[in-house]
């Protein structure tokens, strides 16, 4: 039985798997026993077994060994069943083969699209849990790396254990499964970023090279695409039939794709949020113009449309604000909020303008309508970025870390204020005290969801004068999915 085991365990292809000493003492593997950690060690001197006889304890022991082997076993199959489903392709689906299948749901299609995941998504999870376990700088080992690893192995267990899908009952049990797990893989993508501080610290490096950067692109693309899937079963079982023809005759909605995603609308709704936002962290937000072709509709997911216009649209906020106060002041920006400070301290009244929209350019978002993309440019004058810095807004690895104004200051004019804004990094200073970006990932995410139908987002600079970026999304919903 050993011998079986510690033979798959050579052959099998995670190499972190089986870089492992054999034969196994499997409980040292840190990943192999998430939850349930039955121990399972034969302790041949413990205290209690001295007073035993001889024979007994043997019994003892061949039973202990019995149940070790039967634990490995049962531990052994299931590894082989993630490496299984590692080995295997994951197949793309296009939005309009989404959109065209959830259209005509009756309850036998719904039957078979959770037939659909129940196959893809072990595929799907065993290939993250493969690559969490194989990261450079050991990032394997950090805690909350761990913690997102168990949760992809107990996400993959729960889907792979739940037996065929043959009737409507079983459709809804298994979308029931699916939905707990969206919501316990919601902090993810927080819990990653924890796992990379943790690393920072103990290696004590803030940049952390392109192999990881990959990597987070990979999990968060794949990530995008097992939310995307899963979001769009949950969305097509809220609904009765009859709710679900009723949406798609009135807003074109099916799941959460609707074939009229309208980018004024959303852009609308983005800088309504994001002029909340502004308005919390300065008192004051520039005005959002909206341009182009204003009657555009296409098929697409209004929710990522929104997401990344939220975030370009905010970025463009934050640094028009800065950048103006600072040049009309001639304060840099990081010593801003400090300095008002001190003038309220003092007595002294602040200006006019200070507070007032109007005295803030304006944020020009033009849409254009083309064949191929539907292409949006969200434009500020607010001071541009030096070329070189560019690449770091690209970066999960530089807003988390601590003390690294180098950095953040090379972006945006003269001083620091980079990164994702509206998430002061901890090196920042007093006033801006808000989280609502989380890690500030929100730019290299936003791309990933541009590319995941094939679209992209770019960003142009005039440096001392203001950004531009530039969201291509495919116009025809026949792209593939881009997965890792
Ligand atoms: C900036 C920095 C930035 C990032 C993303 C979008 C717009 C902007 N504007 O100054």
């Amino acid at each position: 039985m050993l011998r079986t085991v510690s033979n798959a365990l050579r052959f099998s292809t995670a190499s972190s798997f089986a870089a492992q000493s054999i034969p196994v003492p499997i409980h040292h593997h840190p990943h192999h026993l998430t939850h349930t950690h039955i121990h399972t060690h034969t302790h041949s001197h413990h205290p209690a077994s001295t007073s035993l006889h001889h024979h007994t304890q043997l019994q003892l022991q061949q039973q202990q060994q019995q149940q070790q082997q039967q634990v490995l076993s049962s531990q052994h199959i299931f590894r082989n069943a993630v490496l299984s489903a590692a080995s295997k392709s994951v197949t793309p689906i296009s939005l309009r083969t989404l959109f065209e299948f959830g259209k005509n749901t009756s309850p036998k299609t719904l039957v078979l699209a959770s037939q659909f995941l129940h196959n893809e998504l072990p595929i799907r999870l065993s290939h993250r849990i493969v690559e969490l376990e194989n990261l450079p700088f050991g990032l394997s080992e950090m805690p909350s790396v761990k913690t997102v690893h168990g949760l992809y192995v107990d996400s993959f267990r729960l889907i792979h254990e739940f037996p065929k899908i043959r009737s409507i009952e079983d459709d809804l049990k298994f979308t029931d499964v699916l939905d707990g797990i969206k919501t316990r893989h919601n902090w993810v993508v927080q819990q990653m970023a924890q796992g990379i501080r943790e690393l920072k610290k103990k290696i004590g490096a803030d940049i952390l090279g392109p192999e990881l950067q990959q990597f987070l692109d990979r999990f968060y693309l794949s990530r995008i695409s097992i939310r995307m899937l899963i979001g769009q079963h949950l969305a097509l079982h809220a609904l009765t039939p009859e709710e679900r023809r009723q949406a798609m005759q009135t807003s074109g909605f099916v799941g959460i794709i609707t074939k009229d995603c309208r980018p004024t609308h959303v852009a609308e709704d983005a800088s309504r949020h994001a002029k909340q936002l502004c308005d919390t962290n300065y008192g004051v937000a520039p005005k959002v113009k909206i341009l182009g072709s204003l009657d555009t509709k296409f098929t697409y997911v209004p929710s990522h449309l929104y997401l990344m216009l939220f975030e370009l649209i905010k970025n463009s906020m934050r640094a028009t604000v800065e950048t103006q106060r600072s040049q009309r002041l001639g304060v840099p920006q990081e010593e801003m909020s400090q300095h008002l400070q001190q003038m309220l301290l003092r007595g002294e009244k602040l200006p006019e303008w200070l507070y007032d929209d109007h005295e803030y350019p304006e944020i020009n978002v033009i849409v254009a309508n083309g064949q191929e993309d539907v292409t949006i440019k969200v434009s500020d004058k607010g001071g541009g970025i030096p070329r070189s810095a560019l690449p770091v807004l690209w970066t999960y690895s530089y807003t988390t870390a601590k003390n690294n104004d180098a950095v953040t200051s090379s972006v945006n004019g003269p001083s620091g204020s980079g990164s994702s804004l509206f998430d002061p990094s901890p090196s920042r200073g007093q006033g801006n005290t808000d989280r609502i970006a989380g890690y500030g990932y929100g730019l290299p995410l936003s791309k990933l969801y541009a590319r995941y139908f094939g679209g992209d987002l770019e960003l142009k600079s005039l440096e001392s004068w203001g950004t531009d970026a530039y969201l291509y999304i495919r116009r025809l919903a026949d792209h593939e999915e881009d997965l890792p």
